[in-house]
């Protein structure tokens, strides 16, 4: 065995396990746990790693409407519901080369009860007609539309982000904006528009992104004097300011946050959530006296951002340094998390952390008078995280059924359905709602976000499709039987598995079912990466690993010119040249001898590479 993974060579991290026994080769763990970056060590396997992180801590930041209020009422008095909404069919962007190869799904069945409908069949019903598997662009387009995340509108790569998508970037929201204020940053708000002089500030910067600024150049039906920009980032926007407000290093550190959209006018096919021309981040903006203070905050805010993927969305990443060529070209060097769609085999950029040097601070003459009353050049940082996060999660975990979201980034976390049968007596009817309502308020004291589903017009089998299809973690199922047995049915919409819970112990399952499924959710996308990403020590196994759509993971002696001719080597009539994803933080042992998988050099460091977004 041993030999003939000597000889693959390349190998996919499962089939290195002889090699790790044999400690020649670091434990997958190192490297993938990057992912966690749990150096915190002590924490001797993957799951409790996981369990440590994933306590759910689904009260603390809970900031999604309450539930609908027909949940509370008894199904008698509700009016009844209206089907689903007929909407217009969904407009694909306009420009051609830019039109998803089919339109997405119109709507859904009707499962009303009178109206025959398609309840219980994914197939004829709500489930999707595309399958992850075999058409992924298309499911994926299909998906966000079906499940209501997301509307296509009439400007071509905009979308529009409908209350479940916003509610979960409120997740996210809430989460990261309490940790950065924990670290001392502020929230601010600067403005949208930017005078051609100030953008070409940083000329040099804005140079290799010119082509994606938006102009306004018309007010009314006159022609503007000179043409504003839409921010595409704030850089230019921001540091003239702060070269007025910092003046000793009594103001310093300074460190602002603020929460906007800007517009990058993208020419590449658009996606939602992943790429659109106008789209919703954080940016955050810092300067310090000294290097050691801004580097710490770039590794900060850089753990900050594997917790949002790992820890809320259940997504694995990989934590690393860009190369000299993939960095953003104003800073000193760029930090990232790379997450990665087996499906489609592509790396994609999850969020990026950049030290700036003061490179900026020199463009912009920001300066602080220290204590001997030398002046000296601000260090910098700025970091970003965008609602591409939330496609990554999407892409990560939803199937063929719809959305399934990791329980702490869901809107709502459990749908209760009672199952009233026909010939159920109109007494058992009512202790039925009451122990819905019960149930409900006993699980919200609890910090679980629920809604209840007791619309009298739709068969059980349509609702359980309705709500698989957004995603709900958990399905508690309350019918007469259960009535019987005082207990209820939860179905875990991760792996379908059902069990029956007794009333008494609801309100302390549920929680810790949800736990559960959060660090199942993000084992399970654990695995799938680990058994992408080969090790490769030629560029033969290089283009092997790229055609089984997997990352590469090989020795490397850090030249900008070699990337430059992998990417063209590795660029094929139907796919993309592939690059460094990134130089991961945790790798296994380089040890010295090593050579680079393409020129042969002496290794420097490891790197990811991968075809990417
Ligand atoms: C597009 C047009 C103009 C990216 C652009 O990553 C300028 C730019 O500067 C541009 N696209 N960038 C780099 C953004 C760097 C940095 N800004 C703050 C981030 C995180 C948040």
């Amino acid at each position: 065995m041993l030999t003939r993974l000597l000889l693959l060579g390349s190998k996919r991290y499962t089939s290195l396990l002889p090699l790790l026994a044999s400690g020649s080769v670091a434990p997958i763990q190192n490297i993938l746990l990057s992912a966690n970056s749990l150096s915190k060590a002590g924490l001797p396997t993957l799951l409790s790693q996981q369990q440590q992180r994933h306590k759910m801590a689904s009260t603390e930041e809970s900031n999604v409407p309450a539930p609908a209020p027909e949940a509370e009422k008894p199904v008698a008095e509700q009016p009844a519901a209206a089907p689903p909404a007929k909407e217009k069919k969904e407009k694909a962007p306009k420009e051609k080369k830019e039109k998803p190869k089919k339109e997405p799904k119109q709507d859904q069945a009707d499962g009303k009860k009178s109206g025959g409908g398609a309840a219980g069949d994914a197939k004829g019903g709500l489930g999707l007609k595309n399958s992850k598997k075999d058409n992924f662009g298309e499911w994926y387009s299909e998906l966000v539309v079906a499940s209501e995340l997301i509307s296509y509108y009439d400007v071509s790569g905009c979308y529009i982000l409908r209350p479940w998508a916003y509610a979960m970037w409120e997740v996210v929201q809430g989460w990261f904006d309490k940790r950065i204020k924990q670290l001392g940053v502020q929230n601010s708000y600067f403005p949208l528009f930017i005078t051609e002089d100030v953008l070409n500030t940083e000329k040099d910067h804005v140079e290799g992104f010119a082509p994606e600024v938006a102009w306004v150049t018309k007010y009314g039906n006159s022609t503007m004097d000179k043409p504003i920009a839409i921010r595409p980032t704030s850089e230019t926007v921001m540091y003239p300011y702060f070269a007025q407000w910092i003046r000793s290093h009594r103001d310093l550190p300074l460190r602002l946050n603020q929460w906007t959209n800007v517009v990058r006018w993208e020419f590449k096919y658009p996606t939602p959530f992943i790429r659109s021309r106008e789209f919703l981040w954080q940016e955050g903006h810092t300067a310090f006296a000294t290097q050691e203070e801004a580097e710490k905050e770039v590794l900060d805010i850089l753990e900050l951002y594997r917790g949002v993927y790992e820890d809320v969305l259940a997504v694995p990443v990989t934590k690393g340094r860009k190369s000299k060529k993939e960095q953003f070209a104003g800073a000193f060097y760029t930090t990232t998390v790379e997450a990665y769609i087996p499906e489609t085999g592509r790396g994609i950029q999850g969020a990026t952390s950049h030290c700036l040097g003061q490179n900026f601070s020199k463009m912009f003459s920001i300066q602080f008078e220290d204590d001997d009353r030398q002046k000296q050049h601000v260090w910098q940082n700025s970091w970003g995280l965008t609602t591409r996060s939330l496609g990554v999660m999407i892409m990560t975990h939803a199937d063929d059924k719809g959305l399934v979201l990791p329980p702490r980034v869901a809107p709502k976390q459990v749908v209760i359905i009672p199952i009233p049968k026909a010939n159920t007596p109109p007494e058992m009817v009512q202790a039925m709602m009451d122990k819905v309502s019960e149930f409900t308020a006993a699980l919200e004291g609890a910090g679980v976000r629920v809604v209840t589903d007791t619309r009298a017009n739709y068969t059980p089998g349509w609702k359980y499709n309705h709500w698989e299809l957004r995603g709900l973690p958990l399905r508690m199922e309350l019918g007469p039987k259960d009535m019987d047995n005082k207990a209820v049915v939860l179905a875990r919409r991760d792996t379908g598995a059902k069990e029956s819970v007794s009333w008494d112990d609801v309100v302390a399952r549920v929680p810790a079912l949800l736990e559960t499924i959060q660090a199942d959710m993000f084992a399970a996308a654990h695995a799938r990466t680990a058994d992408c990403t080969e090790v490769c020590h030629s560029f033969e196994q290089f283009m092997t690993a790229l055609s089984n759509k997997h990352m590469a993971l090989t020795p490397w002696a850090d030249e900008e010119e070699i990337e430059e001719e992998v990417k063209k080597k590795s660029t094929t009539p139907d796919a993309m040249g592939a690059k460094t994803l990134c130089l991961p933080f945790e790798a296994p042992p380089l040890p010295e001898g090593t050579k680079c998988f393409y020129s042969g050099k002496p290794a420097k460091n490891w790197a990811l590479w991968g075809r990417s977004y």
